[in-house]
């Protein structure tokens, strides 16, 4: 069947840095980061909009750096990053003239999202913003009915969800204003669909035309229809205008990439926390390990995908020391390892059982997971590689007669996709 390759043309075009970087900083950060509890505290604890105001009224990040943010998500290899404008609680971390519920009335009285753009494009970073499409504050917009989203107290029951188009010209209202009002975006980051909120329930179509008309070269996902168990009509070969440019799989990479009806790779991003929570959370200690970060780095490249990995900064306005720890470690392993992650993808060949592979053009990129690297045997490529040179300083690899393999590509670099291992003694030369 022809799908709509005017979209699809238009998309790949649009996705080529998004496919090169492979690796951005996602950034939940609000009124939530104060009660440090989660960004769905508000629903969970079925706290009041009155009650939840409290946190309006002392939010004050003293010390919010974003240059200080953005350094470290340089340093840790990313190229881009998408901070939270408007998260479900509807607190606006910019300076919307359609709402008082925003940054520029706390007592910080700044617009952070201004002041993020800023910190990021001048480290070289490509940004780009999350705006939820779902809204607790705002007094048009219906309560969830399935238990699947516990709501706070029934105050929502005496919106009438008539008025709910009352809210989207709210919400496109304030999409305009982000695509008017803070220069050249790059992504724009829906979150989420839901049962029958999905398409044109948003006015997508229409909202779609809008985005395009101003930013025409920006990126948008997946989720004006679907959530972060993916879906919609991306993974279709006929596309719609409001499908998205990415498909975003929510703390999860997908076994074999995302692909369309017609197994063809499209572009995806996997969104996955450094701990449990996307939002700030002080009690949240179970942090990924700075290997368990590398290997999702490189699983979702071996797949043509990309990572969106999230840090939640706390009320002060500063990513957690854990989560910097962990992003500097994995910027030491890209300060080596990048040339196997950026403008990379899918091998020509198949997983191997030690590890994963990447590549660019003809060059074939071993990531190796396993201790013994003397076990490892690369006979299959017999014929195929004529040399293989470690990545992390370029030191030939002497392969041990299960090595002796002569690989086909031009050549092959081994990275050790776990940092210790980079001092992992190789095989004594024969
Ligand atoms: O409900 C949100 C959640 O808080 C977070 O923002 C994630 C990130 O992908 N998206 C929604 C859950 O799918």
């Amino acid at each position: 069947m022809m799908g709509n390759s005017s979209i699809i043309n238009e998309r790949t075009e649009r996705t080529q840095w998004f496919l090169q970087d492979r690796f951005g900083m996602f950034i939940h950060w609000g009124l939530y980061a104060i009660p440090a509890r989660g960004e769905w505290v508000q629903s969970v604890e079925r706290i009041s909009n009155e009650d939840y105001k409290t946190y309006f009224d002392e939010f004050d990040p003293i010390r919010y750096d974003p240059s200080a943010w953005a350094r470290a998500a340089k340093q840790a290899g990313m190229k881009y990053a998408v901070l939270t404008a408007k998260h479900h609680d509807g607190f606006c971390l910019f300076d919307s003239a359609l709402t008082d519920y925003k940054s520029t009335n706390t007592r910080a009285r700044r617009d952070l999202v201004w002041e993020f753009l800023e910190a990021f494009r001048a480290e070289g970073l490509k940004v780009g913003l999350y705006y939820s499409l779902v809204d607790w504050h705002h007094e048009d917009y219906p309560a969830f009915r399935d238990n699947h989203h516990p709501m706070r107290d029934n105050e929502n029951e005496k919106r009438n969800p008539e008025t709910f188009s009352q809210y989207l010209s709210y919400m496109h209202g304030q999409v305009r204003e982000l695509l008017t009002n803070y220069g050249k975006l790059d992504i724009m980051w829906f979150d989420f669909s839901y049962g029958e909120m999905v398409g044109e329930k948003w006015k997508a179509t229409e909202l779609m035309a809008m985005i395009r008309s101003l930013q025409p070269h920006i990126i948008v996902d997946n989720r004006l229809e679907s959530g972060g168990e993916g879906g919609g009509s991306i993974y279709t070969n006929n596309p719609l205008s409001y499908s998205g440019d990415f498909a975003s799989p929510e703390q999860i990479i997908p076994p074999h990439g995302v692909k369309d009806q017609d197994g063809n790779s499209i572009p995806w991003e996997a969104n996955i926390t450094l701990n449990n929570n996307w939002g700030y959370t002080a009690h949240d200690l179970q942090y990924k390990s700075i290997t368990t970060v590398i290997r999702k780095l490189v699983e979702c490249v071996s797949k043509n995908g990309n990572l969106l990995l999230n840090v939640g900064p706390n009320a002060m306005g500063e990513i957690p020391r854990d989560s910097l720890d962990i992003l500097a470690g994995v910027g030491n392993w890209m300060a080596q390892n990048s040339a196997s992650i950026y403008e990379c993808g899918q091998a020509d060949l198949s997983k191997p059982e030690w590890g994963r592979y990447t590549q660019k053009g003809n060059r074939l990129y071993a990531h190796i997971f396993e201790e013994n690297i003397g076990s490892i045997n690369l006979n299959g490529l017999a014929g195929r590689i004529k040399k293989a040179r470690l990545l992390a300083d370029g030191s030939e690899v002497f392969l041990n007669r299960p090595w002796n393999a002569i690989l086909f590509m031009e050549d092959a670099f081994l990275s050790f996709a776990k940092p210790e291992a980079l001092t992992y003694p190789l095989p004594d030369k024969r």
